[in-house]
């Protein structure tokens, strides 16, 4: 399988160091009541990252679920400020501009797997060449959704790949209350396609499977499903309080083989990283967070865009709703 170089893997590192350090101001934020509910990525930044560093994305799709958004980085600058815009409450904040190939956050669990299916075999219908990556927890896998959208893409021979990142918890529901079966990618066999569990803390080895799901893919030999295994190293959400459900010792072993630390250690022995980058990096990802957010707090909200993004031009009944709605709170329909 295609290895990441040295290279490659310093930017996937300074990646997953931007995405915790985002995560982190995103809490705090949160705290003083400056933004709405954050699903925080620590411990999957390793499984998301090296995901998407073996992706292109020029010609491939990105589905996210509802944790990756601060490891798209790679997608560019518009994923961060759209999931600003998103997380304060805008009505088209999830629509991020073409031509980025990233969709909205989905926070209904397993329902972008058939979109990803969809949009997957659409592109083979058009003969483009990119495929679709979606990802997906643990929890979604139980939607019938995944187990819909999996057959049909095996016997489509879509390109799409399903990354389903098990970090051991749906909210506060175990992944031996989820499931009887012996991994999450064991799942593949009943679509006919390849299943395979990478370590999601190691992301040289999610980079690995993933390239190999689309070199796949974009020969034409259909989907794979991957089960990246990782452990959720905060809270559900900033609603949520894990010291309730989650052990202690489990955790504080899962600390220890946090994907960051252990990456920045690994990075540091073999003199491709250091502290002073660590810093750099560290202050442009707080000043970037920042950024995106005084931006997404200064566009003025507009009820008027609640229904822009649902149809192409409004139905006879959305018009007759839009206009009472920007008759009653007196804003213009311009
Ligand atoms: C269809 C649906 N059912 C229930 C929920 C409520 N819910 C939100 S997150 C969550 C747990 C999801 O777990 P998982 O898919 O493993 O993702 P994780 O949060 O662990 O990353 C649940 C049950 C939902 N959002 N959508
Ligand atoms: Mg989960």
């Amino acid at each position: 399988m295609p290895k990441p170089n040295e290279k490659q893997l310093q930017m996937i590192l300074e990646d997953m160091v931007v995405a915790r350090t985002q995560a982190g101001r995103l809490w705090n934020l949160q705290r003083q009541g400056q933004v709405g509910t954050i699903a925080p990525i620590d411990g999957h930044e390793a499984a998301i990252v090296g995901a998407v560093h073996a992706l292109e994305t020029e010609s491939d799709w990105v589905l996210p679920q509802y944790r990756e958004p601060l490891g798209l980085r790679k997608y560019g600058p518009e994923v961060l400020d759209t999931f600003m815009l998103y997380n304060l409450g805008h009505p088209a904040g999830g629509h991020i501009p073409e031509p980025v190939k990233v969709a909205p956050s989905q926070i209904s669990l397993g329902a972008s797997i058939p979109h990803a299916v969809g949009l997957a075999w659409g592109m083979s219908l058009k003969d483009e060449s990119g495929v679709v990556l979606v990802f997906f927890g643990d929890g979604a896998s139980s939607e019938g959704d995944f187990y819909e959208a999996g057959n049909l893409a095996g016997v489509l021979k879509a390109p799409v790949i399903f990354l389903c990142i098990n970090n051991q918890w749906a909210i506060s529901t175990p992944t031996h209350l989820q499931t009887a079966a012996d991994s999450f990618a064991s799942k593949a066999e009943a679509f006919g396609i390849p299943g395979l569990t990478v370590d999601g803390n190691d992301p040289a080895s999610v980079y690995e499977a993933v390239s190999e799901a689309r070199n796949r893919a974009t020969s034409g030999k259909g989907p794979t499903l991957i089960e990246a295994t990782v452990y959720r190293l905060g809270a559900h959400t900033t609603a949520d309080d894990p010291t309730r459900y989650v052990p202690s010792e489990d955790l504080s072993d899962a600390q220890k083989k946090d994907p960051v630390h252990t990456l920045i250690h690994e990075m540091k022995e073999r003199n491709l990283w250091s502290d002073a980058k660590q810093s750099e990096v560290e202050t442009a990802a707080l000043e970037r967070i920042d950024e995106a957010f005084e931006k997404a707090k200064n566009t003025p909200l507009s009820a008027n865009s609640l229904m822009d993004h649902c149809f192409t031009s409004d139905t006879e009944r959305q018009s007759r709703q839009r206009s009472f709605l920007m008759h009653s709170i007196g804003e213009s329909n311009e």
